[in-house]
């Protein structure tokens, strides 16, 4: 399924020929838990509906090998599958016009650690880099590669780094994510421009959050693969991580839990602590642990 815009969906079949489809009544089911039945990136079944219009009926929907989901805005109860089958995500983020937080990143990789989804995170706009953010570049860079993730720098605007997170996408299925505003749309314009993409205009980052992709959509790359373009998230709502596996998704931490003297430490206050010890020793980043109680607090709040 390639793209949803609300009661039809876009599908494609594997000869690459475009329907309109609609889901029967039973998938509505679905809907108690996710407020939709089908997500982009599902491989669907579908029977031809009206030969004339071109319409198709899905009827079934394969397991998802993954999925990404967030919390609804609407309803705290239910999450939306942002889309699913994926092999990797790139997250992308700026210093600058808008700036993305390390907690955002954070919350993002705890949800791709808890769906094992590999991600890479994109910093997009380095021609808007001073000297101030080219610092915070080589110290988010450091803290993240030191802990395994891949940290790309790139101006779409001036073209360089551009090829290089290009080729990472042949013969794979890609999540683009990121806040409104860091570039997604404006990547796959610069490397796919026979798709057109409505991108915000030149005046560039207007401050006011505004959505310019409204609908996640996938496409077929020319040279094998696909991407996902998906509107902006402003909060990362993260679904249903009980508390105990929280550490589990960090992978700094996740190295070193064995070593806590409780098997049920939380690496909040509790003697013996190997995460903590870390921490303090500066081998865990301190950032990163402030992300990890932050999302902790989040997740008692929910549960008391
Ligand atoms: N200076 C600078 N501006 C850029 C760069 N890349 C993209 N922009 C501008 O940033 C603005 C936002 O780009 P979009 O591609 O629409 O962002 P998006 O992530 O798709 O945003 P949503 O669809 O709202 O989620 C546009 O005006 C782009 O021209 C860059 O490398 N440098
Ligand atoms: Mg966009
Ligand atoms: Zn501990």
């Amino acid at each position: 399924m390639y793209k949803s815009t609300g009661s039809w969906y876009i599908v494609q079949n594997e000869q690459g020929e475009v329907f309109n489809a609609r889901i029967l009544g039973k998938f509505k089911m679905d809907e108690l838990t996710s407020t939709n039945p089908v997500a982009v990136g599902d491989v669907v079944t579908i029977e031809t509906e009206n030969e004339l219009e071109g319409s198709v009926t899905i009827t079934e929907i394969d397991d998802r090998k993954n999925y990404i989901t967030r919390t609804s805005p609407a309803n705290k109860h239910k999450h939306h599958i942002i889309a699913s089958n994926l092999d990797q995500s790139l997250l992308f983020a700026t210093l600058k016009d808008p700036k993305t937080s390390q907690g955002f990143i954070d919350r993002f990789l705890i949800t791709s650690e808890a769906y094992h989804i590999p991600s890479i995170i994109v910093f997009n706009k380095s021609d808007l880099y001073k000297a101030k953010e080219l610092e915070k570049f080589a110290e988010v860079r450091d803290i993240y590669e030191a802990i395994g993730y891949k940290v790309m720098g790139m101006s779409i605007e001036k073209k360089t780094g551009v090829e290089e997170v290009k080729s990472l996408l042949k013969d794979k299925t890609t999540l683009l994510s990121g806040h409104s505003g860091v570039g997604k749309s404006s990547f796959i314009n610069i490397v796919f421009p026979e798709l057109k993409l409505r991108t915000q205009d030149v005046s560039g980052w207007s401050g006011k959050g505004l959505h310019t992709t409204t609908f996640a959509e996938m496409f077929n790359l020319p040279f094998g693969g696909r991407v996902i373009d998906t509107p902006g998230i402003r909060e990362l709502g993260l679904v249903d991580i009980p508390k105990q596996e929280l550490a589990h998704y960090f992978p700094e931490m996740r190295s070193l839990m064995n070593d806590c003297q409780f098997n049920n430490c939380m690496h909040t206050n509790e003697p013996g602590c190997a995460v903590k010890a870390a921490v303090e020793e500066g081998l865990v980043s301190m950032d990163r642990y402030i992300s990890y109680c932050n999302v902790l607090d989040k997740i008692e709040e929910k549960t008391w």
